[in-house]
């Protein structure tokens, strides 16, 4: 049987967030955040009103995750700090015990000879800075620079890699445009400020983090979701081109010093959207090198022309491919697409996979076991176009599986299982599923059987 070969050193990972996983919202005078205000709203908002207070308990049970993880000789593990763990009130005096608590688990990581790869922002902001306006206040950017800085000197001799912020599309999205997560707001012009700010406050993380000359990498996750017209229309054309423009370039070129696209600056001005107001320096802010793009992509957008939708008149369908449990069609092609419109626009930067995987229906079968072939057929068809990608001169040099577990996903909580590990809420007992078996062998032999 042939078989596909990643290159040597390629990393393979797993990746978590704090609010998805840690639990303990309560414990060693972690802040309250957006996410717990939001879910303990209980008005429907959350699946079955439940909130991310225990999650997979993670704050107490790492050190089994971590064991778990060695055993399928996972290489790295993306995690996620909690900015209220470290300033409960967002800014001020530091807690020591939540510097302590990401202490033991990196330490934990590194002693299971698992890398480090750790996310400073993950969408659980400290409620005290969404009291002050969240994203949409300027002063944010200060803020997060001071608590980056905090990490880099409380971790900065373990941690290698170091992500900004996960997902600025999608937290400004859902956040602040349709009001699906916290903070609730329904604000378009909102979410663009906010997206603003975040981009400003990961230029003062990087920058700071140079500073510090400390010698690991340093970089931002993005989500992006390759979108092609539905139909051959001009207008659907259009529209595709325009949901390109707001997810991808809006907030990508600013990173790569190429300025908001223009284009799109434009048709927001004509649908009478405000635009963030630019200061000076904040450009060259948003545009400082980082060493590598963390790309989330899950899924691609088929795109119509739908002038109900303001402001960017652009709608996505399901056009009949097969789709996940999150009705995410599934479309390999669109990563291999992505990967190659990233290396082009971009001048070919250092790519990390830093979250790829699907959801289903996962059940425990007579055997005891998770018989996720669906999830197998995903993980296959898409490393076989990252494969295509690097034989094509994209610089991937990494691949973190979302998830290491099944958790609290988000609005959905636990209704979406992401995990290669399974999760029992009610025992908090974890089962490996067959797709982390499949996966712990391609990290230990970086190769899989192609069929
Ligand atoms: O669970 C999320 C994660 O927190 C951010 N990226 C997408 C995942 C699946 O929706």
């Amino acid at each position: 049987m042939d078989k596909i070969t990643f290159p040597k050193d390629f990393t393979w990972g797993a990746a978590c967030a704090s609010y998805q996983v840690e639990g303990a919202v309560g414990e060693d005078s972690r802040g309250e955040t957006i996410w717990d205000r939001y879910s303990h709203i209980r008005d429907g908002r959350i699946y079955n009103l439940e909130d991310g207070d225990t999650a997979c308990d993670f704050y107490h049970r790492y050190p089994e995750d971590i064991g778990l993880m060695k055993e399928l000789n996972i290489h790295s593990l993306r995690y996620s700090i909690a900015w209220s763990r470290i300033f409960p009130e967002g800014k001020g005096s530091v807690n020591q015990k939540g510097i302590d608590f990401y202490r033991k688990l990196t330490e934990t990581l590194l002693e299971n000879g698992i890398k480090p790869c750790a996310t400073l922002y993950h969408w659980d902001l400290p409620q005290a800075l969404q009291d002050l306006g969240g994203w949409c206040n300027r002063d944010m950017a200060g803020y997060y620079g001071e608590y980056a800085e905090t990490m880099f000197r409380a971790l900065g001799d373990l941690v290698p890699e170091w992500i900004t912020i996960n997902e600025t599309y999608i937290h400004t999205r859902n956040g602040y445009y349709l009001g699906l997560h916290a903070p609730g707001l329904r604000d378009f012009s909102a979410s663009l400020l906010a997206g603003h700010n975040l981009m400003r406050a990961h230029g003062e993380g990087v920058k700071r983090y140079r500073a510090m000359n400390s010698g690991g990498k340093i970089g931002i996750s993005n989500n992006y979701g390759t979108a092609y017209p539905l139909t051959g229309s001009k207008e659907d054309q259009a529209a595709a081109a325009r949901q390109e423009g707001w997810r991808r370039r809006w907030f990508t070129d600013p990173l790569f010093g190429k300025g908001y696209p223009q284009d799109m600056a434009e048709w927001y001005k004509s649908q009478g959207v405000t635009l963030p107001k630019i200061h000076d320096g904040d450009m060259e802010l948003i545009s400082e090198p980082m060493d590598f793009l963390g790309v989330n992509y899950y899924h691609p957008d088929y795109m119509y022309y739908d002038p109900k939708f303001w402001p960017n008149q652009s709608s996505s369908k399901l056009t009949g491919l097969p789709y996940t449990e999150c009705n995410w069609e599934i479309e390999p092609r669109g990563l291999y697409d992505l990967l190659t419109f990233l290396d082009r626009d971009y001048n070919h930067p250092v790519i990390k996979i830093t979250e790829n995987g699907s959801a289903w229906r996962d059940y425990i079968n007579r055997e005891g076991k998770i018989a996720d072939d669906n999830r197998i057929d995903y993980l296959y068809r898409h490393l076989l176009a990252c494969r295509k990608a690097i034989d094509d001169g994209v610089k991937l040099n990494a691949y973190y599986a979302w998830s290491l577990t099944d958790n609290i996903e988000w609005s959905e909580a636990t209704s979406l299982r992401f995990g290669l590990i399974y999760l029992d809420y009610a025992t908090q007992k974890r089962i490996i599923k067959e797709s982390g078996r499949w996966y712990g062998n391609l990290c230990r032999t970086n190769s899989f059987d192609m069929v």
